[in-house]
C-alpha cells in the first residue's frame, strides 16, 4: 500500500522544510538572538548555523503552496475529502501560528506534524483480543458488505488469527444465497480447523446464525462468527435480511468488511452499511493490491468507527491486525 503516496508524500515533506527554513532565515532575529546583529542576517554563514535557535511564528503564506500540493495529492490518492480537510487543517494548525524555536530540527518539526495529522485521521485502530477477553462469551460477530470483498475469506482468516490466540471458534455458514457459497466456506473452515454451523442452500440465514450460537452456549465456544451473503446496500430485501439477523441474533460486533482497493467507493459504501444497519469494526482486504491507500486513511475518519484487521493476501495468514501508528510509519516511508 502507499507505493504511489509515499514519493509524494515525501517531496511534500522536503518543500515543507524549504520553505519553513526561508520563513525563518526573512523572519527578524529574535530577542534572544546573537547580539551586534542588528538584524542582519549574513547569508554567507551556514544555513543550519543561521536559523539554529532561531524563534519564529509560520504564516499561513509561508506554507500555502505545500499544503495545496499535499492536498492534490491526497485526493489523487482517493483519500476523501473531508478526510483530505481534516489532514490539512491539523498540519496547518501545527505548523503556523505557534513561536517556536526553529535549529536544526526542521525536519522533525514537519515529520511529527505530518504524522500528527494524519494520525488524528486513524481512529484508535481495534483491538479485538481485548475485546473478547472481556466481553460475555460467546462473542458474536457478524460480517457484512457489499459481493466479493472478502467476508468469507477474511473469516477464515480471523478464525485461524483468533484460535491461535487461545479462543474456541464456530463459523456460522449465514451465505445460503450464493451457489457454492457454503462449500467456500467449509473448505476454508478446514484447513484452519474450525467447526462450521450450515444448512440447507436457501435456508434463512438468522436460523443458521441462530444454530451457530446454539452450539456455541453449548460447547462454551468463546467466538462466532457469522458470514453473510454479500449485498448492495440498495437492494432493500437484502438489507432488511440484515436487519433481521441484526435484530434476532443481537450481534456484539458487526464488522464491515470491504477491500482497500476499492478507494472511495469503500468509503461511500462503508458510510451506507453504516446507516443501515450500523457497524462496529472495519476489515479493509485486498491491502496488498492497493497501490493508493486512500480508503485506509479515509474510512475510519469518514464513518467514525475504528479499522480491526487489513486483509493482506489470499492465504489465512494474510491478515494484520490494524495499527494506526504502523500505518502511518508506511506512509511516512518509515517501515
Ligand atoms: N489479494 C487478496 N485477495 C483477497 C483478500 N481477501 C480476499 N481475497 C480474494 O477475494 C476474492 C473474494 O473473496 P471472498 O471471501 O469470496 O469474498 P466475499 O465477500 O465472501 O464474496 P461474496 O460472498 O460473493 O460476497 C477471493 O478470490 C479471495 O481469495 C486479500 O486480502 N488480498
Ligand atoms: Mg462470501
Amino acid at each position: 500500500m502507499f507505493d504511489s503516496l509515499k514519493n509524494r508524500i515525501k517531496t511534500v515533506q522536503e518543500k515543507l522544510s524549504i520553505n519553513i527554513q526561508a520563513a525563518a532565515l526573512t523572519s527578524p532575529p529574535s530577542l534572544d538572538e546573537g547580539k551586534g546583529k542588528q538584524g542582519k542576517i549574513r547569508l554567507t554563514e551556514k544555513v543550519r548555523t543561521l536559523v539554529r535557535d532561531r524563534e519564529l511564528i509560520l504564516s499561513e503564506k509561508d506554507i500555502a503552496e505545500p499544503l495545496a500540493e499535499l492536498e492534490l495529492v491526497l485526493l489523487e490518492n482517493d483519500v476523501a475529502f473531508p478526510t483530505t480537510e481534516a489532514i490539512i487543517s491539523t498540519l496547518r494548525g501545527e505548523l503556523t501560528g505557534k513561536r517556536r524555536r526553529i535549529g536544526s530540527s526542521i525536519d522533525t518539526l514537519v515529520v511529527e506534524s505530518l504524522r500528527s495529522a494524519l494520525r488524528g485521521v486513524l481512529g484508535s485502530g481495534f483491538d479485538i483480543t481485548t475485546y473478547l477477553r472481556t466481553h460475555e462469551k460467546p462473542v458474536k460477530i457478524l460480517f457484512t458488505g457489499v459481493n466479493g470483498t472478502g467476508k468469507t475469506t477474511s473469516i477464515a482468516k480471523i478464525a485461524y488469527f483468533l484460535r491461535n490466540k487461545g479462543f474456541s471458534v464456530v463459523i456460522a455458514s449465514g451465505d445460503t444465497y450464493r451457489a457454492g457459497a457454503q462449500e467456500q466456506l467449509s473448505t476454508l473452515a478446514q484447513r484452519v480447523e474450525t467447526k462450521v454451523i450450515q444448512h440447507q442452500p436457501g435456508a434463512d440465514p438468522t436460523a443458521v446464525i441462530f444454530d451457530a450460537v446454539q452450539y456455541a452456549n453449548a460447547h462454551h465456544t468463546d467466538v462466532v462468527l457469522a458470514d453473510t451473503a454479500g449485498r448492495f446496500h440498495n437492494r432493500a430485501n437484502l438489507m432488511n435480511q440484515l436487519e433481521k439477523i441484526k435484530r434476532v441474533i443481537k450481534p456484539d460486533l458487526i464488522i464491515y468488511v470491504d477491500e482497500a482497493v476499492a478507494g472511495n467507493d469503500a468509503v461511500i459504501r462503508a458510510e451506507e452499511f453504516n446507516r443501515l444497519v450500523g457497524t462496529d469494526a472495519i476489515m479493509l482486504t485486498k491491502a496488498d493490491m492497493d497501490m493508493k491507500g486512500g480508503a485506509a486513511i479515509s474510512i475510519a475518519h469518514t464513518i467514525g468507527k475504528p479499522i480491526a484487521f487489513l486483509g493482506t493476501g489470499q492465504a489465512y495468514e494474510d491478515l494484520k491486525p490494524f495499527s494506526p501508528d504502523v500505518l502511518v510509519g508506511e506512509i511516512l516511508g518509515e517501515a
